[in-house]
């Protein structure tokens, strides 16, 4: 078996209300998610701009869960270092941003994070085959990157399943990442396909109106549900 078997929760600190951070980390901490997952955009990889670095150092600084960086960047080479100086524990690269992905595996290894490869919804798992002894994750994008709130792409529910298949034939421990509407109704279906590791917007742990606690235990008790009716 291998992937790795243990739910975690990455709370998008996109979606949280950044007016009271510290109040937000606080809750998210009680409500016991698992990591905090760091959106970085750079307008030309994706259509969008979020956080940089210093982010990343400041969030760092008041909380001790683990930070989970998904970088939507070109040239993610030039940045990893600085990211992972600011705090991050998870250093996520899109196959599509990589030139030379074997690589950036090795430099986010080698700069002491661990490494984690992202496909958008299009591109085919093959790459996979070239990179799995290199990777900690795989992250399967449920949605385009760039943007929160939209509605999951259809067909990420069996690239999913068949990505749990290519990861179970390996003999290394490996986390299934899903990224994009993960409300706790995808949530039952990702995790009965195989996802372990779930990046909970405003579709679940930030969705207006409804506190994090409680939206948390929502999503964690539809991901264990869809993880029981697969034997997981
Ligand atoms: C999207 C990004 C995601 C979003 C998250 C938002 O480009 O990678 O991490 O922040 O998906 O969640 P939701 O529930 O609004 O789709
Ligand atoms: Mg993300």
């Amino acid at each position: 078996m291998s992937v790795k078997g243990t739910l975690k929760i990455s709370a998008s600190l996109m979606c949280a209300d950044l007016r009271h951070l510290e109040d937000q980390l606080r809750q998210m901490e009680a409500a016991g998610l698992d990591w905090l997952h760091f959106d970085i955009m750079d307008g030309h990889f994706v259509p969008n701009f979020t956080f940089g670095p210093h982010f990343v150092q400041q969030v760092n600084a008041m909380s001790d869960l683990p930070c989970d960086v998904h970088l939507m960047v070109e040239h993610p080479d030039q940045y990893i270092p600085v990211f992972i100086e600011a705090g991050a524990d998870i250093v996520v690269v899109h196959q599509e941003a990589c030139t030379h992905l074997n690589r950036t595996l090795q430099l986010i290894r080698r700069e002491g994070a661990s490494p984690g490869v992202a496909l958008n919804p299009a591109t085919s798992l093959q790459t996979l085959d070239y990179v799995l002894d290199d990777v900690d994750l795989v992250l399967i994008m449920t949605v385009n990157p760039g943007f929160a709130g939209q509605k999951l792409v259809p067909a990420t529910l069996d690239k999913i399943a068949h990505a749990y298949e290519r990861l179970a034939e390996t003999a290394r421990d490996i986390d299934l990442q899903v990224d994009g509407n993960v409300s706790p109704e995808n949530a039952r279906k990702m995790c009965a396909a195989g996802a372990n590791v779930l990046v909970a917007g405003s579709a679940s742990v930030f969705r207006p109106g409804a506190a994090i606690a409680e939206a948390t235990a929502e999503l964690r008790r539809a991901a264990r549900e869809g993880a029981a009716s697969r034997g997981g």
